[in-house]
């Protein structure tokens, strides 16, 4: 079924940058201000430039406070530092600079796009969304970025591609993770092409105003907030678009656990422990968990048709 990924025209007005932000931004770029003023030493450690400025795009409220920053940059899952919660200091060696992502596969032109590209071009934005993660914590965090179907409108999906598969980097002599032999690299993920067009699919190049730490996933990374975390791939170096539908990493390391679409469900335990309710990083405090993560309105319609398919992790 071919689907159509909404041209740049089309976006709600609601998530359009304003016009003189955007201008801003350009110029302040065309002025040095950008990666131009970065310090040199900075750049020459693969350090990321000041993000541009973006406005916070309230069609998506949390409902819940935002994370202390410290909590979310400093609790992270992130295998290929290491299979705990503390590697933020580890992942500070993956550089950040320079960094392209290739995006391939069934589309008209395929690209290779400079993250500082992807920085000037792309129609920048901040959302607080939240993140589920299937282990039971969550989180809310301020990410600046930009709906996927913003890039996949730059290399024109072919009416044959039915998957968006998303490669992250795997770099053995900053992660020390990969040398846990056992696990499939790269971490692989995907979605189908209609989620993919959906709003909320956004790919991140920010937190909390600044550029994407590296423990988040940085330079960029991509998150559907009705879906478990682990579906939000980390430092992502190519995205693929197919017609066929990836194993993605955990699910080939333990398919019994974690499925391909994996919507948070607080009804269907996962097969160690329940997903009714979750603790929330900072304050610890037990809440509900919702389904779809509360992001119903939004991409419930989006798997009414599907007959047997797990849907729920
Ligand atoms: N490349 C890569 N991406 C990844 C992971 C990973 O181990 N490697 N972990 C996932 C999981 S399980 C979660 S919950 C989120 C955690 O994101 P955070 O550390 O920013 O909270 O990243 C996801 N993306
Ligand atoms: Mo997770």
């Amino acid at each position: 079924m071919p689907i159509r990924i909404p041209r740049g025209w089309e976006i709600p007005e609601s998530r359009v940058t304003p016009e003189a932000l955007v201008l801003g931004r350009r110029r302040g770029l065309a002025l040095g201000a950008g990666l131009l003023a970065a310090p040199a030493t900075a750049l020459a450690q693969g350090a990321p430039p000041a993000l541009p400025p973006a406005m916070r795009n309230t069609r998506y409220a949390p409902g819940r406070d935002i994370t202390d920053e410290r909590e979310a940059t400093s609790f992270n899952n992130f295998y290929e530092f290491g299979s705990h919660k503390t590697i933020s200091r580890a992942a500070q060696r993956l550089p950040q600079r320079p960094w392209t992502v290739k995006v391939e596969g069934m589309v008209e032109s395929p690209r290779e796009f400079g993250i500082e590209d992807l920085l000037r071009f792309m129609p920048l934005e901040e959302r607080v969304y939240r993140l589920r993660c299937v282990e039971a914590w969550s989180m809310v965090v301020p990410w600046t970025g930009f709906p996927l179907s913003a890039l996949l409108d730059a290399v024109r999906p072919l009416g044959s591609a039915r998957y968006v598969v998303f490669e992250t980097a795997a770099i053995p002599a900053v992660m020390p993770g990969l040398r846990q032999s056992w696990y499939p690299w790269p971490y692989i993920e995907g979605c189908t092409i209609e989620e993919a067009a959906n709003e909320l699919s956004f790919m991140v190049v920010g937190a909390y105003g600044k550029p994407l730490p590296p423990q988040n996933g940085g330079p960029i990374r991509f998150h559907q907030p009705w879906k478990y975390g682990f579906k939000a791939g980390k430092s992502i170096v190519r995205i693929t678009l197919t017609d066929r539908r990836p194993v993605s990493f955990w699910e080939r390391v333990q398919p019994q656990e974690y499925g391909f679409w994996a919507n948070v469900n607080p009804e269907v335990p996962h097969p160690r422990w329940s997903q009714a309710s979750e603790r929330v990083l900072g304050t610890n405090a037990r809440v509900p968990t919702q389904i779809f993560n509360g992001y119903g309105e939004f991409v419930a319609a989006l798997y009414t048709g599907l007959r047997n398919e797990r849907l729920w992790a």
